[in-house]
């Protein structure tokens, strides 16, 4: 065994029971000011965490302390979001403390579990952007890499989802509320963050021409900082999250007025800059206030890591060899302008110089394609907001056109510029990450060549070697040894435990896909997971599910490219053929659903509701007699997710081919053994390479069929859906309110939309899709041969650890190396 992980070992018999159990009733009677018999699940919960924190902090100290001597280069990930999911769980299994908390609790009388699930899941991120930002922060620490996360500390997270007769109705996440024992607040670290204002010209000591920034409205940005602890526990890095602060509690010319309410209004309002998260995913919805929250953290940030870098320099010359920034999306793109702000009115710097270095410090990762979702913004807002970064925008802009200018023509150069001219000027923010970056990636390789080919095409062409792929990847530490212990107790008792941060091993499995114990044990870990979700099941809803039926599993943000509605459709035709044929001998299949649409997305809110009354008319259908059942779980997390992965038998992964940049469910539900049924997106590619063309099931148009298609302009859903009986019969039975008795129109709109658009070809897949699924039923019959398939998945799904991915940044896009544990201290 590698000797950096041995110390966990060492840590872990170290750690004795005792001590823990003291710090808990310590912590438990002097800071939650209870006692054993008066604590609640929550107060254990508090008590737990502070007492975990407390092993955590001095090698937090340590790691700061060695990159701050080494004057390492540093990653800093900027993201709006950060979707870490449950801490107290994570932080034990990465320090190797599972066990010794699960016997301290016992001794207090209490079900480790119960203390777990009292924790809240902090929900600061919408889907894969946040989610895969919190896995690169759990790999780049188990790594040993000096990095920050960076974003900001909403007060409220992503709202709560609950269904109301099967409308989803949504609550705000207030999960502060009960406090957070995990956050360090820094009350001492603030930032004047400055909107507003005009920009004055002015002739310095030396006769230059300079710019200056005034008369602007500021919030303080505050940092609270939560540590990250790696794999091991020896790395323990730093998510540092901004909290806006006003300037002063109370207007006192109000005050002394007797006007309460008015002295504290603006305090209000500037706070409310981090109050909560969007709630769009792979949507803009191009709101002021959400503009001033990317600039919001962003300039904090980069105060922050400047203030740093100046207690080792002098200079700027040397920023780009010690800081790497990310730009998770171009939500902080605004950084880029920011930088060079600070960089020539602040400092000086002449502006070759300043575009330099900012170029070589930036990075950017594009997530999506959707042009929905590609950023921009009004000029004239950013004028009035931040009137110094338009003017810095412009200026790029000039200069990057002036030097193309000779070799393009006006089409061109109209497409390239970082102004869009169509209707009202706004800015391109893609176009400003690109030209402030030296490096460019997407997120699978058919996403990577899908945007050299369509959104920075023309870039592409000026800048071949800025675009690279980085494939995403997720965590085994948390989707694979964390929420599935059964399976990771069978795979660490063939191969050892090495795989927790070297995934690649897994690939010795392949040797056991045809022994029969360890196939038997393999399905056995699988039973244990689905009776655990089947107990969620039963107690959220109330619905009894088949423990040995298939688990056919879609779980993600409910989006018309996504095509749950291909999955319904699918699972009413299938309904369909079951009440046709009574006496047949079905394969007894349960579809379970989860995911949150966006508040104002109506036509994915009438998805869910379409799946809740679907779901209860099969549910109780005496005819059906079990064989087919539909569950959509409300307010699918993170938590939730931990549940369902390692419990499903099939993963649905079913975008029009194209649309799905990467997608990382697809990852965690292969690890942990399903078989995909998918079309050939995202990183779905790579999957099937990986895991071999016989192990997945693969259907559809692939995004060449699509891109065609759509060019042609001639596709004709009304023509499919004629020609094909399950699918009208499908359609006729929700467009007339089979489902929808109360108001047989509800479903109206979703059945037109497929028949007069169709946007996402759903109709074109569907024949396809429900052959392919049925190929998938009838295999599942074969034990043997399933359970071969699915252990084939998950020895192949090595390469898909966000180790890989991080290393493979660290490499080619940062250039950081490691910091070893110890690499500071004096001897
Ligand atoms: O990012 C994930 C990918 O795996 C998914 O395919 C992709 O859809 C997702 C604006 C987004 N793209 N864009 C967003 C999120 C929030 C927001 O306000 C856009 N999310 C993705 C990780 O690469």
């Amino acid at each position: 065994m590698d000797a950096r992980y041995r110390s966990r070992e060492i840590g872990r018999k170290a750690e004795d029971v005792d001590a823990l159990k003291r710090s808990f009733l310590e912590w438990l009677v002097y800071s939650v000011g209870k006692d054993a018999k008066t604590a609640t699940r929550r107060d254990w919960f508090t008590t737990g965490a502070l007492s975990v924190r407390d092993r955590v902090v001095d090698r937090w100290m340590d790691t700061t302390r060695g990159v701050y001597a080494a004057d390492a280069k540093r990653i800093y990930y900027f993201s709006m979001e950060f979707l870490v999911g449950r801490l107290l769980s994570n932080n034990l299994d990465n320090l190797g403390l599972t066990e010794v908390c699960r016997e301290t609790v016992d001794r207090l009388g209490l079900r480790l579990e119960e203390v777990l699930e009292a924790e809240p899941d902090p929900a600061l991120g919408n889907g894969g952007l946040g989610r895969l930002a919190a896995c690169f922060l759990d790999s780049m620490a188990t790594q040993h890499l000096p990095a920050f996360g960076y974003g900001i500390r909403y007060e409220y997270g992503l709202f709560e989802q609950r269904f109301d007769q099967g409308w989803q109705v949504e609550f705000p996440d207030n999960w502060l509320r009960f406090g957070n024992p995990w956050e360090f607040a820094r009350p001492e670290v603030l930032y004047p963050i400055h909107f507003h204002g005009h920009v004055e010209t002015y002739i310095d000591g030396a006769g230059m021409e300079r710019r200056r920034w005034v008369g602007t409205e500021t919030v303080h940005a505050m940092a609270f900082d939560t540590p990250v602890v790696g794999y091991g526990g020896e790395t323990i890095n730093t998510l540092r999250l901004w909290s806006a602060r006003a300037l002063s509690d109370f207007d006192f010319t109000h005050f002394n007025d007797g006007d309460y309410l008015k002295a504290v209004e603006s305090k209000v309002l500037s706070e409310n800059l981090s109050r909560v998260l969007y709630p769009n995913d792979a949507t803009e919805v191009g709101r002021e206030l959400r503009f001033k929250q990317e600039y919001f953290f962003t300039s904090a940030s980069i105060q922050d890591i400047l203030r740093r870098y100046m207690q080792h320099h002098k200079d700027f010359d040397a920023l780009p060899e010690k800081a790497a920034i990310q730009l998770n999306d171009t939500h902080p793109a605004i950084g880029i302008a920011e930088l060079m702000r600070i960089l020539i009115d602040l400092h000086g710097l002449d502006w070759d110089r300043a575009w330099d270095i900012t170029r070589r410090t930036f990075s950017y990762t594009n997530h999506t394609l959707l042009p929905e979702a590609l950023e921009s913004w009004p000029v004239g807002m950013m004028e009035r907001v931040l009137p110094r970064h338009m003017q810095i925008i412009y200026d790029i802009n000039a200069r990057f056109l002036d030097s193309v200018w000779a070799r393009s023509d006006i089409d061109t150069i109209r497409r390239l510029s970082l102004i869009d001219e169509n209707g009202e000027r706004r800015v391109r923010m893609g176009g400003l990450a690109f030209l402030g970056s030296h490096k460019v990636n997407g997120v699978s390789a058919l996403h990577t060549d899908l945007m050299k080919q369509t959104v920075f095409a023309d870039y592409h062409r000026l800048f071949p070697d800025r675009i690279t792929n980085m494939t995403n990847g997720i965590t085994p530490r948390r989707w694979l040894h964390q929420a599935n212990p059964a399976l990771s107790r069978l795979i660490s008792s063939r191969i050892g435990d090495g795989w927790i941060t070297d995934l690649g091993r897994l690939a010795v499995l392949k040797e056991r896909v045809g022994d029969e114990v360890f196939q038997e044990e393999f399905r056995r870990a699988k039973r244990q997971n689905k009776k655990r979700l089947a107990a969620y099941i039963a107690r959220h809803l109330r619905i009894d599910v088949d423990v040995d039926s298939l688990f056919d599993v879609q779980v993600k943000r409910i989006h018309e490219y996504k095509r749950q509605l291909l999955n319904l459709l699918q699972t009413v035709a299938l309904y369909n053929e079951i009440r046709d044929n009574p006496t047949r001998d079905f394969v007894p299949v349960t579809k379970i659903l989860a995911g949150k649409a966006a508040p104002a997305y109506h036509q994915a809110k009438l998805i869910i509701k379409l799946a809740n009354d679907i779901g209860r008319v099969i549910n109780n259908d005496p005819l059906v007699r079990g064989r087919l059942k539909l569950v959509m779980l409300p307010n699918y997390n993170v938590s939730q997710a931990e549940i369902i992965m390692p419990a499903a038998d099939l993963s649905e992964q079913i975008s029009t081919a194209g649309m799905e940049a990467s997608g990382t469910g697809n990852m965690k539900l292969a690890l942990n053994g399903a078989l995909t049924i998918g079309t050939l997106d995202g990183a779905n590619v790579e999957i099937r390479d990986h895991v071999g063309a016989d192990n997945i099931f693969i259907f559809g148009m692939n995004a060449q069929e699509v891109q065609e298609l759509r060019d042609q302009g001639a596709f004709d859903p009304r023509a499919v859906v004629g020609a094909n009986p399950h699918l009208k019969r499908a359609l006729d039975m929700i467009g007339g309110g089979a489902f929808s008795p109360d108001d047989p129109g509800r479903f109206r709109p979703i059945v037109d939309a497929l028949l007069y658009n169709d946007h996402f070809l759903v109709t074109a897949d569907f024949e396809d899709y429900r052959n392919s699924h049925a190929t998938a039923v009838t295999l599942y019959r074969n034990k043997t041969e399933w359970t071969a398939k699915a252990i084939i998945n998950t020895a192949s799904m090595g390469w898909f650890s966000s180790d890989r991915t991080i290393l493979d940044y660290a490499k080619h896009i940062w250039g950081v190396a490691p910091v070893l544990p110890g690499a500071g201290e004096a001897d």
